[in-house]
């Protein structure tokens, strides 16, 4: 028999547990649907002309790739018309985008980046979409900036697409963490791994290694311990990985453990690490705590943040509870 599609999964769940309402369940079949295209435009690379730049920056000072802004829009068009969502806010777009008056408004906020890790989009390496479900507050009527504004406590879904070997679809509810593989032959999201667990211990690490001289006394302290291996104080040999793509990272790290860590460095005191909070960090950390595992910023949990701003930077220091236990502390030691 053939595990059970999403769809099957949802519903389930909304009888079971009373835990998924039917707008909410629209609204994931939605994203999810549009995962597929884009990953279907992804598939076909350099012969559907979809790489290379854009021509354009986003509101980090990114360059854009033409994967970024198609990407974008796909999500955009999908997700606007189902009359789930009061707004949307993109990694991609400076301003939040409103539903247009010719759909109905719903009760949802919607958060994504459209495209993780774009600087592996040209050299077909993994890549996904990050997106992030929050509740609109309940006495508005037309969303600002700030009611997007809320810690990553509130989200009610999270979730990831990931385009690699195979195109798979993580999603939390909040009750655990579940894996949805593409079955292309039939179009649809098939239960391929149930309630993920990352491993506590571990002796895997991510992080991009090339700014060690940046990075500021814990994160070296920490490394170095690492690297040190069995002769250190640490007393064991650690693996490193580093994709480049957080999404990919993240997902070999809730499958076989480890710590993934972009930290705030001394480049740009003022900018506390590269990912953003609301795109990338909270929904990722929503994920990996249901699974298990922690993330802060070095020294509070991510997910009881309060927001700035739409597009903030954070550090992060996610995945196997130990090891982001054992980081954490040592920026507080100082
Ligand atoms: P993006 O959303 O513009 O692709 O940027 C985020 C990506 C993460 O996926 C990845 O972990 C990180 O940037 C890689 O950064 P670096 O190029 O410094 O290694
Ligand atoms: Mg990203």
């Amino acid at each position: 028999m053939r595990n059970k599609t999403l769809t099957q999964y949802l519903i389930e769940q909304q009888r079971e547990f009373n835990s998924i309402p039917p707008t909410l369940r629209f609204l994931i079949e939605v994203f999810a649907c549009s995962c597929q295209s884009i990953s279907n435009i992804v598939s076909k690379g350099a012969l559907g002309g979809v790489l290379g730049i854009a021509g354009s920056k986003n509101i980090q000072g990114e360059t854009q790739k033409k994967l970024d802004i198609i990407s974008n829009e796909i999500l955009i068009k999908a997700n606007e018309w189902g009359g789930h969502l009061a707004a949307i806010a993109s990694e991609e777009m400076e301003n939040i985008f409103h539903i247009p008056n010719r759909f109905p408004k719903g009760e949802y906020l919607m958060m994504f980046d459209p495209l993780d890790g774009s600087s592996n989009i040209d050299v077909n390496i993994s890549i996904g979409t990050i997106f992030s479900v929050l509740r609109c507050p309940k006495e508005v009527t037309q969303p600002s900036e700030k009611d997007f504004l809320q810690a990553g406590t509130e989200q009610v879904a999270a979730g990831y697409a990931v385009y690699g070997p195979q195109t798979d679809f993580v999603l939390t509810t909040g009750h655990g963490v579940n894996c949805f593989t593409l079955d292309r032959e039939i179009g649809s999201w098939v239960l391929s791994q149930e309630n993920i667990r990352i491993p506590e211990e571990t002796q895997q690490f991510a992080i991009n290694a090339s700014n060690s001289r940046h990075w500021y006394p814990p994160v070296q302290r920490y490394i170095d311990e690492i690297l040190a291996g069995q002769d250190g104080v640490r007393g064991k040999n650690f693996n490193m990985r580093w994709v480049g793509s957080m999404v990919a990272d993240v997902h070999r790290i809730i499958n076989h453990g480890g710590i993934f860590i972009y930290p705030a460095d001394k480049r740009e005191p003022n900018k506390p690490g590269k990912l953003r909070l609301m795109y990338e960090a909270n929904p990722i950390s929503f994920i990996v705590e249901q699974a298990g595992g922690s993330a802060t910023n070095g020294s509070q949990r991510i997910l009881d943040l309060q927001p700035i701003e739409l597009h903030e930077r954070v550090a992060v220091f996610i995945g196997s509870k130990n090891e982001v236990e054992r980081v954490t502390r040592y920026h507080i030691d100082i």
